[in-house]
């Protein structure tokens, strides 16, 4: 898929080997901090898409395919996938080709894209950086491929951080050099052919700010389809650059205010609402940035607060803000690991609740995206609007008159009080009836277009036009 046709998807994010295992069973025990391969696998997913689709997912993201090197390091196993020895062979821990082709088609005859994470800044090594073994490398056999040994040690000197080595003695995670035109040559002809072979839709790129830019730009080039480049860096001047090589960037430089704004009552909203301004100007599309609020590398927001009203506040505007929604598995069950590697609990124990709080929400959530989308896709591409901000809430308008979405978010937490927030601006027409669609509530908007925002409990409010849900399914319409 082109960018285009991935800026209207939603997606849900699976470390592959904690999802779901083949067999199906929801009682094998895995222990995250053994660091072992759980058993979860491309069969899994594939038994478990109903589950996944009816959240109202289009896409999928899945761990890295590749074969991992195959030791018990002092981090234990490649169980996520991060770990590459051989970038032409499969991962098998998590299934043959066959699996993971069935699992395209599977995803392809439900409308689903499929979208891998990939690998081209390093390979892996258990023990010491000085006994690399590079002849167990394929393609890159030798040593003249990678970058002589330095570790990152210096996060502002670019050069460092592209030329030098993440990880550490235990695994150092061996830097490929990039900048050889026979390695980006070879990088080029190796994505064509593994999205050729696996029919992947996008690609979710891993550490692209340890690569220097101007790889970037003709490897996607080669690639033909969406990518989301991992840039891990909370500073939008940072961070957006890349999206001028790569169609998007996860949205690091909005998680952040995010995180801060909704982990407590009284965090900060206008830290908030000032990035969201700022990334406007700063990145060339903020609707083709993918938007998170959990992964495999920072706690689970969760973790943070067990506060429902908070944590739903966040979850909606993950979703409902400019961008492609990447939800974390395991948000829809509440589950509250924090860092690595707690954040990636096998999901099977919860058995899989249809009808658990945040199942339900995050469906109702992608559903109004859904169907805006599905009445004018220029929704998407109306860019998120703050329409009114106060040190407690935040109002957000997308899309165009008539079909457009408000969002009315709030730190209060579930104690918050009963009041009603009137809000201009929200471009609706005046006595026209609008739903909340969380609460399937019709409210009237006066004479002068304003709208009378019932708020309780913290609980984010959604509003979309009656007129428009009609046939939807939504709140019964
Ligand atoms: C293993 C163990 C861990 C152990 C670690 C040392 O080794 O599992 O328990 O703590 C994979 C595995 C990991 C594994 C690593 C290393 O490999 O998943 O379990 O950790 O062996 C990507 C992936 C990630 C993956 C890798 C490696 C890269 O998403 O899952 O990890 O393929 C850096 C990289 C980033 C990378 C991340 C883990 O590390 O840039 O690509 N993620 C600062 C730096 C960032 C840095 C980040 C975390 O710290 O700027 O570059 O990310 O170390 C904000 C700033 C940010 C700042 C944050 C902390 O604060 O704006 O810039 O980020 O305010």
């Amino acid at each position: 898929g082109t960018a285009a046709n991935w800026r209207g998807r939603s997606i849900y994010q699976v470390v592959t080997d904690r999802f779901a295992r083949t067999d199906g069973s929801i009682t094998y025990s895995c222990d995250v901090t053994d660091r072992v391969y759980c058993g979860g696998s491309y069969r899994g997913i594939i038994n478990m898409l109903d589950y996944i689709q009816g959240m109202g997912f289009t896409a999928i993201w899945i761990s890295p395919i590749v074969e991992n090197i195959p030791d018990d390091t002092g981090y234990g196993y490649a169980y996520h996938g991060y770990w590459m020895k051989d970038i032409f062979a499969l991962n098998t821990n998590f299934g043959g080709a066959d699996d993971l082709i069935a699992l395209a088609t599977e995803l392809h005859n439900r409308g689903m894209y499929l979208m891998v994470d990939i690998v081209v800044n390093h390979f892996a090594f258990s023990g010491n950086h000085a006994d690399v073994d590079y002849s167990e490398y394929f393609p890159y056999s030798s040593q003249d491929y990678f970058h002589s040994f330095c570790w990152i040690t210096d996060y502002s000197n670019q050069t460092n951080v592209e030329e030098c080595w993440l990880g550490d003695d235990s695994v150092p995670l061996v830097d490929v050099n990039t900048q050889l035109d026979t390695v980006k040559s070879e990088y080029q002809s190796w994505v064509k052919q593994l999205i050729a072979n696996y029919s992947i839709d996008g690609l979710r790129i891993d550490t692209v700010k340890h690569v220097q830019m101007d790889f970037w730009a003709p490897f996607q080039e080669a690639a033909g389809i969406y990518t989301v480049g991992e840039v891990f860096d909370g500073d939008p001047s940072y961070t957006c650059p890349y999206q001028e090589n790569l169609d998007g960037v996860l949205n690091y430089p909005v998680y952040y205010p995010v995180v801060s704004a909704f982990q407590r009552v009284g965090g900060s909203i206008s830290s908030l609402v000032d990035m969201i301004d700022t990334l406007k100007s700063e990145c060339i599309d903020t609707t083709l940035l993918g938007s998170f609020l959990e992964n495999q590398d920072n706690p689970r927001f969760p973790s943070y607060t067990s506060d429902e009203s908070l944590i739903k506040n966040a979850i909606a505007f993950t979703i409902l803000s400019d961008g492609i929604p990447i939800i974390y598995y395991g948000q829809e069950q509440g589950l509250n690991g924090g860092n690595d590697p707690y954040n990636r609990e096998a999901l099977w124990p919860t058995g899989y609740s249809t009808t658990s709080t945040f199942y339900e929400y995050i469906a109702s959530l992608n559903q109004i995206r859904n169907h805006a989308i599905y009445i004018d896709d220029t929704y998407l591409t109306y860019q998120n609007w703050v329409i009114y901000s106060d040190s407690t809430t935040i109002a957000m308008r997308k899309g165009f008159t008539g079909n457009q979405i408000i969002t009315v978010l709030s730190n209060l937490g579930s104690s918050g009080s009963s009041y009603t927030l009137t809000l201009s601006n929200t471009g609706y027409t005046a006595s026209s009836v609008v739903y909340e669609i969380l609460t399937c509530t019709a409210v009237t908007v006066d004479l002068s277009g304003n709208l009378a925002v019932p708020m309780s409990g913290g609980l984010p409010r959604v509003f979309y036009p009656e007129s428009q849900l009609v046939g939807s399914g939504i709140c019964s319409m």
